[in-house]
């Protein structure tokens, strides 16, 4: 893949900031891929373009879940920005020829993760959210550290932190990202030589 290309194809596509949120997703997926041990090109790909539909509209969105035949879940239905997630899947597949699976799982599942997710996902869903065009969000140096040091850690932390801010807005949640935080929260985080009390 000319990622060049790629690249040009997505500026065109989204406004400035969001252009430049996707170059900076891309660069810590490469970052995150050499350190855990993923194919740093895919990671790039992947990386790039996980927002590729975040510039359309509510309708937009809708029409082509319809056109790919994508189900639209009641919490789709009622936070329709969910969709930008599998629908960039879609997208990304039908128009950016990106057919690896495990590419387009980590598109599908950037907003809400989901439960066990594989390494990929893991690394899309983390740098997402680090990445350094971010405004600066809550413990996000214990998250940065986290995911050079213990990506499923990483993870639970940024669901910890996503929910407790949907909860203050009183947005739906999707039961999808309280099944992942449910999920992040059980496994083994490696803090047995931390301090008990942390959480
Ligand atoms: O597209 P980005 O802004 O780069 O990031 P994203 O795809 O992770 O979307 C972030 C937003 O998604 C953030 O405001 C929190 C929101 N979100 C995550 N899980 C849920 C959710 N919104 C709702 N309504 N329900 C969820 O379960
Ligand atoms: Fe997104
Ligand atoms: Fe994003």
């Amino acid at each position: 893949m000319d990622m060049e290309i790629i690249r040009e194809r997505m500026k065109a596509i989204l406004n400035e900031n969001r252009y430049q949120h996707v170059l900076g997703v891309e660069e810590v997926c490469k970052d995150l891929a050499v350190i855990h041990g993923y194919d740093m090109e895919k990671a790039g790909i992947a990386g790039l373009l996980h927002d590729c539909a975040k510039n359309l509209t509510d309708e937009e969105l809708l029409q082509k879940c319809k056109e790919y035949h994508l189900p639209v879940t009641e919490a789709e239905e009622k936070s329709i920005y969910l969709l930008h997630a599998k629908v960039g899947a879609a997208i990304a597949k039908d128009q950016f020829g990106v057919h690896d699976d495990d590419i387009l799982k980590a598109i599908t599942f950037h907003t809400t993760g989901r439960p066990a997710m594989s390494l990929l996902e893991k690394i899309v869903f983390t740098a997402d959210y680090i990445e350094p065009n971010r405004k600066p969000l809550p413990r996000i140096k214990e998250i940065r550290i986290a995911a050079y040091d213990n990506l499923d850690l990483a993870v639970f932390l940024i669901l910890k932190n996503t929910l407790d801010y949907l909860k203050s807005t009183s947005a739906n949640i999707d039961k999808k990202t309280i099944e992942t935080y449910e999920y992040y929260r059980k496994v083994d985080l490696n803090l047995a030589h931390e301090d008990p009390c942390f959480y």
